[in-house]
């Protein structure tokens, strides 16, 4: 049987560590010589992705659910490319993905099933990695910027919404590992790569799809 790639995303709250692993993931796959492709998301590019951007910085105000809309928009611009990705055997990693908009949405009391609407039937992951990190040892690694949403509280509760779909996810049958992300650099990368390096070479089936 011909094998696709892997899907595997990562998920994690602000300063946990995710452009930096994803990074040394990337890098790792393509040593051990697999095609890798790393997306991240928001993809600021697109012109949806502009308007996220936008938001972001405060530059512009969108209604809660509006911004909810586009941040899954901004998914789907990229879901075919994620297929062809996979099915031509290339390992795709995501540096956040539909767990991000549903744990900021949410924590800004939208209800959590309207969160997870708008992405249903997207590509799923093979494996969800989640960078474990308090956020006061999140805050000590240099504190959070100027975005939105980069403030303690709102992170604190984005982490415990989190926990929520990783507990939920989990028993319908998605892989969400939880890793200690407060440890050194080099310790966090070997624990990552312990859970990819098995999908490496490749996963059988088709590609799943939210919420499986
Ligand atoms: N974010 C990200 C959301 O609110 N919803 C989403 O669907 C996604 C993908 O955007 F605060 C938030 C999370 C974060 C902000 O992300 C920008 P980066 O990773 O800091 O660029
Ligand atoms: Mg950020």
């Amino acid at each position: 049987m011909v094998k696709r790639g892997a899907f595997i995303v990562i998920e994690g709250l602000d300063r946990s560590g995710k452009s930096t692993q994803t990074s040394l993931l990337r890098a790792n796959l393509e040593a051990a010589g697999i095609p890798t492709e790393l997306i991240k998301f928001p993809d600021r590019t697109t012109a949806i992705g502009q308007m996220i951007d936008s938001y972001l910085k405060s530059q512009s105000d969108l209604d809660d659910h509006v911004i909810h809309l586009l941040f899954s928009a901004n998914r789907w611009e990229l879901a075919s490319t994620i297929e062809k990705l996979l099915t031509s055997g290339t390992t795709v990693i995501c540096d956040r993905y539909a767990f991000s908009g549903i744990a900021f949405s949410a924590s800004k009391g939208l209800p959590y099933e309207w969160c997870r609407a708008p992405d249903v039937s997207l590509p799923a992951p093979d494996l969800a990695l989640f960078l474990q990190i308090t956020p006061e040892a999140a805050k000590a690694r240099g504190g959070y910027g100027e975005e939105r949403y980069e403030r303690e509280e709102m992170q604190r509760s984005v982490g415990e919404i989190f926990h929520r779909i990783g507990a939920e996810i989990a028993s319908e049958g998605v892989r969400w590992v939880a890793v200690d992300a407060g440890h050194e650099r080099d310790q966090v990368e070997e624990d990552i790569w312990m859970f990819v390096k098995p999908l490496a070479q490749g996963v059988e089936g088709p590609i799943r799809r939210l919420w499986p």
